[in-house]
């Protein structure tokens, strides 16, 4: 029989190489072409101090939501394709500068450890560049196993997020 129930899911979006804005407005318009999903919402886009290495070009950040009959793994292979696209180069160094980095939030209520895929993602609770644009699209947003998405955003620093202008 055919499974029709669809999965909400939230993706993170960032970019901080060749033309970071438009890198993730055409992913917005990439993942609202996913097969058998449909795109919900979307955050604005956010300027973003590097987690990581210091010495690599600022981020533009942003999130959306997606209904989907894709299993997550299968989600996971569509984003990496899109990633790919986008040219991305994996050099190996930690937490370095990227075309277009896209990560599964959470997948339902699922908890997900594979060698493949950790959901909800280890970071989701301390990026001031997910919580708040997160904020900004679902302010009830609970994440399970992680929390409420507005409180855990009062605890974070800011540190100098910027939401861009259209
Ligand atoms: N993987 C496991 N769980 C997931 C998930 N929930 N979603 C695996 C997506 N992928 C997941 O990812 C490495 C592997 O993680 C994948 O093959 C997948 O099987 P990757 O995209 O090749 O490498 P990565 O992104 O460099 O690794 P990592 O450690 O996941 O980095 P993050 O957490 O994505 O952080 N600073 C700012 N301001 N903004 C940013 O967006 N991003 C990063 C990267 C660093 N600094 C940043 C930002
Ligand atoms: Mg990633």
């Amino acid at each position: 029989m055919k499974k029709n129930y669809r999965t909400l899911a939230y993706i993170g979006l960032g970019s901080n190489l060749q033309d970071p804005s438009t890198q993730i407005a055409i992913a917005l318009r990439e993942l609202a072409l996913l097969p058998k999903s449909d795109l919900q919402q979307h955050s604005g886009l956010y300027l973003s101090r590097p987690m990581g290495p210091p010495d690599q070009p600022v981020y533009v950040n942003a999130v959306a939501s997606i209904k989907t009959h894709l299993e997550a793994e299968e989600l996971l292979n569509h984003l990496q394709s899109i990633e790919n696209k986008h040219g991305r180069e994996r050099l190996g160094e930690h937490w370095g500068p990227r075309t277009l980095d896209l990560d599964i939030l959470s997948y339902g209520n699922k908890k997900i450890n594979s060698p493949r895929l950790n959901i909800p993602h280890p970071g989701v609770r301390l990026r001031e560049f997910v919580l708040y644009p997160l904020q900004e699209i679902d302010k009830n947003l609970i994440i399970a196993g992680v929390g409420r998405v507005d409180r855990l955003s009062q605890k974070c620093y800011a540190n100098g997020l910027a939401l861009l202008e259209e």
